[in-house]
C-alpha cells in the first residue's frame, strides 16, 4: 500500500464498470486495505436517483461516504467537486475513491482528465479501472449466446471497456480458468494494448497487485474515446431504473435473508416472464433495533439466484429496506413487478407488510457532461 511520500496531493482512484461487475465489492476492500495500512479514505458513490443501496453498505463498514445523486459523475463535476470538498473538510483523505454509475462511460475525457487539469495541485489521478463480471463479458463479446442486453446497451459496455487503462476481470473464484484465459485472449484482441488483470474482489486473488497498481502509477494522457453520444444516450435510456425505500413489519419474526430473498425471486420471475434483463437488483434491510446491523442481497442476471453477502444476526419484526433495480426495460415494469410482489407477500400464510415509502423510477436522461477534455495535457 504505498503512497508517494513526497506527493502531498490526494490520490484520486475511479473504479468503473457495467451494472452488477464487482465495483462496491473491490472499492470496499481496496478501502479496508488503505484503513489498514494507516490511510484516510473517502468514499463517493453515484447514482442516477438516491436511495443508494451502495451508500448503505459502505457506510455500514464504517467508512465516511458522500452520495452523489440525481445524475452521473460527468453531468455533476461540480458536485463530484464538493463532494470531495467536503470529505476533505470532515476527514483529509490520503485517497478518494469513486464509484461511477455503472452505465456510465467517456469517464476520462469528462472527470478524470478535467479534475487533473482543474485541480490537478490537489489530486493525483489513478488510472481508471474497468471491473468485468466474466459471465457478462462473454455473453456481450459474443463468446457465449447473448441475446439479453439489445445492441445499443452492448455499444455501453463496450465503449466502458474500450476507455480502460486496466480491464480488470472479477468473480474468477466463481468461473472455469479456461473461459477467464478464453475472456483474456479475446480482450487482448479486441482491445490491444490495455493492461488486463484477473481478479476475485470477493476472495481477494490479485487484489494487492491491482490495488498496488493504482497507488503508484498516473492517469496517462492520450486521445478520449470516440463516442456516439445519441447511441450512449439511447443505450442509457433503454435502462428502466427503480430506487424504493420500504417499511417492513412481520408479525413474526423473520429471517432477514429470507425476506429479501423473497422479494427478489418475485421481482426477478416478473421481469424474466417479460423478457427484461436484469442488469442489477441490489437490496439493503436494516433492522429497527439499533443494531446498526444491515443484509446485503444481490442478484446480477435473471438466470441466477440472488446471493446474500451479508446477513443478519438475528430475525426481525420491523426494518428499513432499500431496492435498486436496473433492467432493461421500461421503469414501469419494474414498479409493477415490485407492486406485485409486495401482494404477494402480504398473502402468504406469515404475511409480511412492505410499504413504500419513498420510490423513483425513471429512464436515465441523456448525458450532458460538465465538462469534456479532448485536447489533453499533463
Ligand atoms: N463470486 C463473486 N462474486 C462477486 C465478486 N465481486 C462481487 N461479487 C458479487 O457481485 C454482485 C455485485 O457486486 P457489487 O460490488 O455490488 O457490483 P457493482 O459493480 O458495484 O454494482 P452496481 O453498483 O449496481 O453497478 C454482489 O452479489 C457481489 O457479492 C467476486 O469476486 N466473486
Ligand atoms: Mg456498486
Amino acid at each position: 500500500m504505498t503512497l508517494s511520500a513526497t506527493d502531498s496531493r490526494a490520490r484520486y482512484i475511479m473504479i468503473g464498470g457495467f451494472l452488477g461487475a464487482g465495483k462496491s465489492t473491490a472499492i470496499l476492500k481496496l478501502a479496508q486495505r488503505l484503513r489498514a495500512a494507516g490511510r484516510t479514505v473517502g468514499l463517493i458513490t453515484n447514482d442516477q436517483g438516491i436511495d443508494l443501496v451502495d451508500t448503505a453498505f459502505m457506510r455500514s463498514h464504517g467508512f465516511d461516504v458522500e452520495e452523489i445523486a440525481g445524475g452521473c459523475f460527468c453531468c455533476r463535476f461540480d458536485s463530484l467537486k464538493d463532494a470531495a470538498d467536503r470529505l476533505t473538510m470532515k476527514m483529509r483523505p490520503d485517497v478518494f475513491i469513486a464509484e461511477p454509475v455503472g452505465s456510465c462511460t467517456d469517464l476520462i475525457a469528462t472527470v478524470s482528465y478535467p479534475l487533473r487539469r482543474l485541480y490537478g495541485d490537489a489530486f493525483s489521478i489513478a488510472p481508471l479501472s474497468v471491473v468485468l463480471d466474466p459471465t457478462r463479458a462473454r455473453r456481450v463479446l459474443g463468446l457465449d449466446d447473448d441475446s439479453r442486453f439489445s445492441s445499443k446497451v452492448r455499444y455501453i459496455y463496450r465503449k466502458q471497456i474500450e476507455e480502460a487503462d486496466l480491464i480488470v476481470i472479477n468473480k474468477i473464484d466463481g468461473i472455469d480458468a479456461n473461459a477467464v484465459q478464453e475472456l483474456t485472449q479475446r480482450l487482448r484482441d479486441e482491445f490491444p494494448d490495455r493492461e488486463i488483470r484477473s481478479v476475485s474482489a470477493r476472495t481477494e486473488i490479485g487484489l494487492p497487485a491491482w490495488f498496488d497498481h493504482l497507488l503508484a502509477n498516473d492517469l496517462k494522457s492520450g486521445n478520449p474515446l470516440t463516442i456516439d453520444y445519441e447511441t450512449y444516450a439511447e443505450g442509457e435510456a433503454l435502462l428502466g431504473w427503480l430506487n424504493a425505500t420500504l417499511t417492513l413489519q412481520s408479525p413474526e419474526p423473520v429471517e432477514g435473508t429470507a425476506v429479501l430473498e423473497s422479494l427478489a425471486n418475485r421481482v426477478r420471475d416478473t421481469l424474466t416472464g417479460r423478457s427484461a434483463e436484469i442488469a442489477h437488483m441490489k437490496m439493503t434491510l436494516a433492522p429497527d433495533d439499533g443494531s446498526n446491523e444491515l443484509a446485503v442481497l444481490n442478484l446480477v442476471r435473471n438466470d441466477v439466484v440472488p446471493e446474500a453477502s451479508q446477513a443478519l444476526s438475528d430475525p426481525l419484526t420491523t426494518g428499513e429496506l432499500v431496492l435498486n433495480v436496473r433492467a432493461e426495460c421500461d421503469a414501469t415494469e419494474i414498479r409493477a413487478a415490485l407492486d406485485d410482489a409486495i401482494r404477494k407477500l402480504a398473502r402468504r400464510s406469515t404475511p409480511l407488510s412492505l410499504t413504500i415509502s419513498h420510490v423513483e423510477q425513471f429512464q436515465p436522461a441523456p448525458p450532458e457532461p460538465t465538462h469534456r477534455d479532448t485536447n489533453q495535457t499533463e
